[in-house]
């Protein structure tokens, strides 16, 4: 993959104007459209605005935003100027932004208005000058805004020299414990996603038509929503608000996608959805999901309800997007997929050596779009960025045919009299009972042995009693190796997950204190 020495990220609209595309709409949003002419001349506008406030290459800029235009506008003309904007998750509170704002030393945050209120609170007290700029308001209440500041400046705004290593953006990555880590991207990783995952797995054209449920800020809706896209030359739908069954199924219906990307915990609440299959998605060529494996029950439910075709994959933050996937040529339900063109991938023993095929292991995987490393967090970086090889984090096993099957966290094995047991095989076979809607997996304690808990959600009809729970014992016994079954079941209304949908199975292991 060629990417010239001096590249600045932001070109990804601009050749878009290259190929003759000004005016066609790169944006649905709501009510509104914006053309790629537009879209150039907003980031342009923007990043003269930036400079104007004294923003200079390198500083940090948050960016606490909706999935609305102002998203990409702001991001590119931070990257466009060589400044690192760092989106971050709308769904945190006070504590957590004032974190991300010292951390980053961040000069600027672009934020939607609504979130004014919990920024006060962030900022209340904090010594560092921070100009706050807000977007999709009525009342600014004396802020500066993104609109007021796109009325003034140029239509044109030369990329700054960047090289392609020098950071372009961060994410944080939120592990299972301690603090999130901003994973530093580097000008040529979002390139590299776009020429591999995007022009392998998805063949995505200028004919298509995207629209991804899970978020922009989070790494895995950024590729599906604005570097996929824009690398195209395609159209993007952009829904602001939650992503609910009727939300998206709604979107989805009205602006007839032809890609569409989520989770599998809302590919499972949209099947349970009893209105569901009210709606029309034909449209849709194709479906992704990543963050959490797809279980091989839930893709063939798609597919008998919908008639597209899931293809399951894995990523990182850190890797950027996914980099082992299924692909409409070479697919196994419940698995992983095989390695994108452009990464490689590995399972590890304790001691670093690749594993046999059908042995489980650590997973590494090898590929450009990596991070460069942690902010401020050395040992992490050390730990997981090993030379060309990152951690995954994940627990892996490949097949004989080079498929990939998820085991869940390396944390989150459990180990029962010396044996493995896979937290996502006990929750695939638990799936599969007509009385589960959704099950988790655990590891704990009882009288100092490791012993097996499921929290498991129930489908309307089925009531918690000691007979349903031998039930799901005995049906696991089936399934699975004899030790692998839960010798605890608790029903239970809700599991703890994260934005994405990964099910936060430490969250189980340690119950909230009363
Ligand atoms: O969790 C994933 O599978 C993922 C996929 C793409 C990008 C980022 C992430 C975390």
């Amino acid at each position: 993959i060629e990417i010239p020495n001096w590249y600045n990220a932001s070109l990804l609209v601009d050749r878009n104007l290259e190929a003759g595309r000004a005016n066609k709409v790169a944006i649905y949003h709501g009510e509104g459209e914006v053309t790629y002419g537009e879209l150039a001349r907003r980031i342009n506008r923007f990043g003269h605005a930036l400079k104007g406030m004294g923003v200079r290459q390198e500083d940090r800029v948050l960016l606490l935003l909706n999935d609305t235009p102002s998203f990409p506008t702001a991001f590119f003309a931070a990257i466009r100027i060589g400044a690192v904007p760092i989106p971050v998750n709308t769904l945190l509170q006070a504590a957590d932004y004032r974190f991300f704002v010292e951390n980053s030393r961040a000069r600027v945050v672009v934020a939607d208005g609504m979130f004014d209120e919990t920024l006060t609170e962030a900022l209340a007290g904090y010594d560092e000058p921070v100009e706050v700029i807000l977007t999709n308001v009525e009342d600014a209440g004396g802020r500066k805004t993104l609109e007021a500041l796109l009325e003034e400046g140029e239509d044109e705004l030369s990329p700054a020299a960047t090289h392609r290593d020098d950071p372009a953006f961060w994410l944080y990555s939120s592990g299972s414990t301690g603090r999130p880590k901003g994973a530093v991207h580097l000008q040529h990783d979002i390139i590299y996603t776009c020429e591999t995952y995007a022009k392998h797995v998805l063949q995505i054209t200028e004919e298509d038509k995207v629209f991804s449920a899970s978020k922009l800020f989070h790494a895995y809706g950024l590729g599906n929503g604005i570097s996929f896209p824009y690398w195209a030359g395609s159209s993007t739908v952009l829904h602001p608000g939650r992503p609910t069954p009727q939300a998206v199924l709604g979107t989805i219906q009205r602006h007839e996608p032809t890609l569409f990307f989520s989770v599998p915990t809302l590919y499972n609440a949209i099947l349970n959805w009893e209105d569901a299959r009210d709606y029309d998605l034909s449209s849709v060529r194709l479906c992704a999901s990543a963050a959490e494996a797809l279980p091989a029950g839930l893709w063939r439910r798609w597919k008998e309800a919908f008639g597209s075709t899931i293809l399951d994959g894995i990523g990182s933050t850190e890797m950027l997007h996914i980099f082992i996937s299924n692909t409409v040529d070479g697919l196994k339900p419940g698995s992983s997929g095989r390695p994108v063109p452009g990464y490689e991938a590995r399972v590890l023993n304790e001691e670093g050596y690749p594993v046999e095929p059908g042995e489980a292991g650590y997973l590494s995987v090898k590929g450009d779009s990596a991070a460069a490393f942690y902010w401020r967090s050395h040992e992490k970086t050390k730990a997981t960025m090993q030379g060309e090889w990152m951690f995954a984090g994940d627990w892996y096993r490949m097949d004989e045919d080079g498929f990939y099957w998820y085991e869940g966290r390396s944390d989150d094995m459990i180990k029962v009299s010396g044996l493995w047991v896979s937290p996502v095989e006990v929750e695939s076979a638990l799936g599969d009972h007509p009385a589960v809607i959704e099950a988790a997996a655990v590891g704990i304690p009882v009288d100092g042995l490791t012993r097996v808990k499921a929290a498991v959600i129930l489908r309307e009809g089925y009531e918690p009693s000691n007979d349903l729970t031998e039930e799901l014992q005995t049906w696991c016994k089936e399934r699975l190796k004899r030790y692998q079954y839960p010798h605890i079941v608790e029903f239970v209304d809700d599991l703890p997950k994260t934005v994405t949908g990964k099910i936060q199975r430490f969250k189980l292991r340690r119950p909230e204190p009363n």
